[in-house]
């Protein structure tokens, strides 16, 4: 179960909440599209090989019709009351051949009695509905989150609970397992579970990674995102994430579903680093998937495909210093053979020896995977990887542990040998499978920035890609100019840039940008603070906000420097927050930052769902100083901001 995936819906992504309150009316769910077929599909051909559906958040609102309340599908619109989404996907999961996982929040914002010891029974009856009414669970997910406050039936209060005791994980626990013995637990609440979080849902764990805990005893931020070498319970980290900034959908990030180099990222530091990777979907209020996700994760299916097709160790002579008694039942062989149940290993005491694989001719490569015979636990400690390039062993990583799985990306190398040295290992190391790869260049439109002082700055999704751009309107090629570094250019510039594979003769879809007047002199005027630049420094990541205090209607003032010939602006919210979205404006120009004149006003229409550039354009008109009023925001309080903002010339 390397790679599966959360599904995050509920009575809040009808209210575009991210946690529910307890007191959503569940006539609100109705999701008419619903089909956990379109789910299991997408999972199934991403590569997945299970699904973890929330059938309980915060809420309380149970996609099950649960005999133990009244706060479920039994009083939704959807199939007159009559369906059951839990069904529905344990019968998808069997139809695609995936395993079944089951998100039970024990943290109820809709109970009356959460909070009291009834509390412990009612969870206890659901749970027990769930493990036994839908055939085999294989991991089932208790997420600490506890906010407190909620409906609670009514009393509309806050309830405080220790996490660490209201719940009598241990019979809880006992009560799991007598039901789905094959079980895995997930628990961030107290008593030790079968695995744990890395402690962050930002995608990734740490590269030293121990499968193992304490068994008892608290557990800091950096025993989750390293585990302990020495821990003696077998916990292993399982990473988390949501393929879009939320856990549940919002019309407003349609536009921020992770990037194919951010999914990949992703997927090197879960799986790549001893973790498994759990990657959420947002369901639309229809009762689907959105069709970017679906994208995007095909995406990352079709790369990781691609990159994984050839193991160039294949047909490679494999040598060790050292073999357990010389026998050929420990050889070194056994790391190529394809198996994992068979492993090379060392003399008792040998945990400094090295593994060579020899090509017999030169092979290209920018992968390498390594796996430890983990049933026998994971033993090692430290190593590195050697690659012999004209006729030199140059070092290509330096790294600690490798556990079930450990993927290590680096620059493309042509050489005949590659040599793996343990450094150090806790026992004798055991190795059962090695791989090398040539990994193709993920070919993604670059970004093209240009920061305050005019320089143009291209980055591209995969480092090894090369950059070609043109500025004279042309589509570029391989043969137009090639990025290098960043380089300095003044006035309007129409730049246009791809991404270029020179082994594979590809290139990526052409990026555009068109810069207008440099803004070299820009000064924003009357506020005394640095961050306030990010708003003319040309990256769209970074942001200012008016102070708390500041009230609508709200002024940002840029100073151009010189009379400009002004034709329209340029308004960018800022795109790390859902705040501060503004969407009513005036927009006013001014000779001598004393009389203004007001040259567009209105509204930024849908910003909130999708907060891209705005462009408004106005009647020719010479200024010096620009004014920006903010009326209003997407939510009706007071916050303003800006990601960027820029002006129109003719
Ligand atoms: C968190 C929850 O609060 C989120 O809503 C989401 O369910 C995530 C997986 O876990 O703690």
């Amino acid at each position: 179960m390397e790679y599966y995936s959360f599904i995050h819906f509920s009575v809040n992504t009808y209210t575009d909440q991210e946690w529910g309150n307890g007191d959503e009316d569940p006539k609100i769910f109705n999701p008419v599209k619903l089909d956990c077929r379109q789910w299991a599909r997408i999972c199934k051909e991403a590569g997945m090989k299970g699904v973890i559906l929330v059938a309980k958040h915060h809420s309380g609102f149970c996609f099950w019709p649960s005999k133990y309340t009244e706060y479920s599908v039994k009083n939704c619109p959807w199939k007159n009351g009559k369906g059951d989404i839990v069904r529905e996907m344990s019968d998808a999961c069997k139809e695609y051949g995936l395993k079944l996982g089951i998100y039970l929040s024990p943290w109820d914002r809709n109970s009356a009695v959460y909070g009291k010891p009834e509390y412990i029974t009612y969870f206890r009856n659901q749970l027990k509905e769930l493990l036994t009414n839908y055939g085999n669970i294989f991991e089932i997910w208790f997420d600490g989150a506890n906010g407190g406050s909620g409906y609670y039936g009514g009393a509309r209060e806050t309830r405080k609970i220790d996490r660490t005791t209201y719940y009598d994980w241990k019979n809880t626990y006992k009560m799991i397992r007598a039901l789905q013995p094959n079980i895995v637990i997930w628990n961030d609440n107290g008593d030790r579970a079968d695995l744990r979080w890395v402690g962050t849902e930002a995608g990734y764990v740490g590269e030293t990674n121990w499968s193992l805990l304490n068994a008892t005893g608290d557990v800091p931020e950096n025993m989750l995102r390293y585990g302990v070498e020495n821990g003696n319970a077998w916990v292993p980290g399982e990473v988390n994430t949501s393929i879009r900034p939320g856990w549940f959908y919002h019309t407003y990030e349609d536009s921020r579903v992770k990037t194919l180099p951010q999914l990949l990222d992703l997927f090197y530091n879960s799986i790549g680093r001893n973790g498994t990777m759990l990657l959420n979907f947002p369901i639309m209020p229809n009762g689907l998937i959105h069709e970017n996700d679906e994208r995007a994760v095909l995406q990352l299916a079709k790369a990781i495909k691609e990159t994984f097709a050839v193991n160039l160790v294949s047909g490679a002579k494999v040598t060790a210093s050292n073999t357990r008694n010389s026998n050929k039942n420990f050889g070194a062989a056994n790391t190529i053979d394809n198996d994992k149940n068979t492993y090379w290993a060392t003399d008792d005491g040998v945990t400094n020896v090295s593994l060579t694989v020899d090509f017999g001719k030169p092979v290209t490569f920018n992968r390498f995977l390594v796996q430890e015979y983990i049933r026998l636990g994971q033993r090692v400690k430290a190593f590195t990887l050697e690659a012999f390039v004209n006729g030199q062993w140059q070092q290509l990583a330096k790294e600690t542990t490798i556990g079930y799985k450990r993927i290590l990306r680096f620059s493309t190398v042509e050489a005949t040998q590659l040599r793996l040295n343990i450094i150090d290992s806790k026992s004798v190391p055991l190795i059962a499978n090695m791989g090398v790869y040539n990994a193709p260049v993920v070919l993604t439109a670059p970004a093209i920035m240009r920061n305050q002082a005019g320089e143009i700055i291209i980055t591209p999704g995969d480092k090894e890609a090369e950059i070609y751009y043109t500025l004279d309107g042309t589509a570029p090629t391989a043969t137009s100019n090639k990025y290098t570094a960043p380089f300095l250019t003044d006035g309007k510039v129409n730049i246009q840039a791809i991404a270029y594979a020179p082994a594979a003769g590809k290139s990526s879809p052409v990026s555009n940008e068109q810069f207008d007047i440099l803004k070299k002199d820009w000064k924003v005027i009357g506020i005394d603070e640095k961050n306030v630049y990010n708003i003319i420094d040309g990256n769209p990541n970074t942001a200012w906000y008016q102070t708390k205090d500041k009230k609508m209607p709200a002024d940002i003032i840029i100073d151009l420097g010189k009379e400009e010939n002004l034709a329209g602006f340029k308004y960018l919210p800022g795109q790390g927050r859902t705040t501060g979205i503004i969407s009513s404006y005036k927009f006013f120009v001014s000779q001598n930052n004393v009389d203004w004149t007001l040259v567009s006003e209105g509204e930024f229409s849908n910003i909130q769902n999708n907060p891209l550039w705005q462009i408004k354009n106005f009647e020719r008109v010479k200024a010096r100083y620009i004014k920006l009023q903010a009326l209003k925001n997407t939510q009706n309080d007071q916050a303003a901001g800006y990601g960027e903002l820029d002006v129109i010339t003719y």
